[in-house]
């Protein structure tokens, strides 16, 4: 795909931004992460002692960036949907899937935890609409499908003309952990 687009990839934090962005880098879409958009454009906060983070001002950040090269740009993580963009992808996974991959990557009880509920409510949907985004969205359940089903999921909805995904709409087809099996 070759067209002019800014593309935002979302999702609590094991919902697998990073390997879906890293099919993208292997088709030769360039892709970079809103720690690295915040770090080049000095909007990174001071190191938390206790994770070893640091904040990054989305806020600045979204008034500051904007996508002016020519093709496709894909931004991700977890607080891109607050940028200036084309179209965002949500991506979902099952609470219990989730909790899985946090914690084989070592996560904090804590931090498990956190996240799990927080895509249990759908949280990410709550600031979509809190925010009242405007770009196009569209939601991926990355549960039970490898990155590659992921990406191509992605690129057919991508490739509309225009890129269809009313948010209201959209929200409320979006996936509700609480009301199915999980
Ligand atoms: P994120 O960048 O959203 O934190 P990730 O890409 O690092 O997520 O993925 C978290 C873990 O889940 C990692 O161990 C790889 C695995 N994973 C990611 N996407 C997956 C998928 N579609 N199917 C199965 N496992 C996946």
């Amino acid at each position: 795909m070759d067209r002019d687009l800014s593309i935002a990839i979302t999702g609590t934090p094991g919902t697998g931004k990073t390997s879906l962005s890293k099919i993208f880098s292997s088709k030769q879409i360039k892709v970079i992460s809103v720690k690295e958009l915040a770090e080049e454009l000095g909007f990174l906060g001071e190191l938390d002692a206790s994770d070893g983070s640091r904040e990054i001002d989305i806020h600045r950040l979204s008034d500051e960036w904007e996508h002016n090269d020519s093709g496709m740009v894909v931004v991700e993580g977890h607080l891109s949907h607050f940028l200036d963009v084309d179209a965002i992808i949500i991506l979902r996974c099952n609470p219990k899937i989730l909790q899985n991959r946090l914690e084989k990557r070592g996560y904090s009880e804590q931090k498990v935890r956190a996240n799990t509920e927080w895509e249990l409510v759908s949280g990410l949907w709550s600031e979509l609409l809190e925010f009242e985004i405007e770009a196009p969205v569209f939601e991926i359940d990355t549960s039970n499908k490898n990155p590659e089903e992921v990406y191509e999921e992605a690129i057919v909805w991508l490739q509309q003309e225009p890129i269809q995904g009313g948010l209201i709409e959209n929200a409320e087809k979006a996936i509700d952990w609480l009301e199915s099996k999980i």
